[in-house]
């Protein structure tokens, strides 16, 4: 309800049409397809009659608005739009299709149609109390999955392998599924910050960077690790080390009150300084209902943090031809500083 109040204050337009998952979830809890229509007085979920019951189920203070294929979403929002004698509405144009859109316009003769402006997606980045404790949940599986996995991972699998490995783990210790696609990429292959697990057989002497996520309660967590088979050489050795200080650099100078541009370059400096050009993508980002939100800890993010600001710190180092190197933790901003979500150890583990 607290949510919703704040999206209404901010929406400067008489009704909203809520297409997004996440969004759609943050402010009714309603997890199923579908759509939301907000006005002052009116709160209605659109869905289809697979969704009905659960609807109610999740968001008992809705009224529910049943599409069938006679009655389709646009046409029930003109309905829903004339009851509410709304002559304005946002919509998420930078979600819907181009066929959605038309689809809305023809159906609401006479009511304006208005970008969203990221309107829900401000009011997301800050977390509250709940939220929080969701992400520290699903941050709590995927440091414990890396932990258990340790001892069943070795020089022959496959890159496939360990994916299961780690994705069977999350889901045994409460995850709801994996946060977004596990990454695993060995030797090489680690040169490519968003490989796909492939059946390369993992070898002495090669890193192997493992980026994943789980899910509890619909929040997300993001973490990465990189590990060594075998004697790794000096080279991979300093990368590793590299990042790793790096990353304990960026994380002794955020905190709220830090303006993300200025976290970023802390990272980026201590690398550039080392493998010009190496860490081409930024320090980090949001996490919540969805894997990548606001704010991006990056060089043209001057977001200041504050308290509830969830985000990623992510250092890496990729180089053609030699491999890569990437550690990750999900933090969480508190009044007097910030809460490490990750337990799971960052120094270098020789399988
Ligand atoms: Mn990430």
């Amino acid at each position: 309800m607290d949510r919703l109040d704040a999206f209404l204050k901010r929406l400067d337009a008489d009704a909203a049409l809520i297409h997004r998952p996440e969004n759609i979830r943050y402010l009714s809890g309603y997890a199923g397809e579908g759509c939301l229509f907000v006005s002052r007085d009116m709160r209605v979920i659109l869905t289809d009659f697979r969704y009905v019951e659960q609807a109610g189920r999740q968001a008992p203070d809705w009224r529910v608005a049943r599409t069938t294929s006679e009655r389709k979403g646009p046409e029930i929002a003109r309905e829903l739009a004339a009851e509410a004698g709304a002559r304005s509405m946002r919509v998420e144009t930078d979600y819907l299709t181009h066929d959605d859109f038309l689809a809305l316009s023809e159906a609401l003769t006479g009511v304006e149609l208005r970008p969203m402006a990221g309107i829900p997606e401000a009011l997301r980045q800050i977390k509250d109390a709940e939220e929080i404790s969701c992400i520290r949940e699903a941050s709590r599986i995927a440091s414990q999955a890396f932990i258990n996995i340790l001892p069943r991972l070795h020089a022959g699998m496959t890159e496939i392998d360990a994916k299961i490995e780690l994705e069977f783990e999350m889901l045994r210790l409460g995850s709801e599924g994996p946060a977004f696609d596990t990454i695993a990429a060995a030797g090489v292959n680690g040169s490519l910050p968003h490989a796909v697990p492939s059946k390369h057989v993992i070898a002495e002497g090669e890193l192997l960077t493992l980026d994943f996520g789980a899910t509890y309660r619909g929040y997300l967590s993001d973490i990465t690790r990189t590990v060594a088979f075998g004697g790794v050489s000096p080279e991979l050795r300093a990368i590793y080390d590299t990042v790793h200080d790096a990353q304990q650099l960026a994380l002794e100078a955020i905190g709220p009150g830090k303006r993300c541009c200025d976290v970023d370059r802390v990272a980026r400096d201590y690398i550039d300084a080392r493998y010009p050009g190496a860490f081409g993508h930024s320090l980090g980002h949001g996490v919540g209902l969805f894997i990548h939100e606001q704010p991006r800890v990056s060089a043209n993010d001057a977001t200041v943090l504050m308290p509830g600001h969830v985000v990623t710190v992510e250092p890496g180092v990729y180089i053609p031809g030699v491999g890569g190197c990437r550690i990750e933790d999900t933090v969480i901003m508190t009044s007097d500083g910030f809460v490490n979500a990750m337990h799971a150890p960052k120094h270098l583990i020789e399988l």
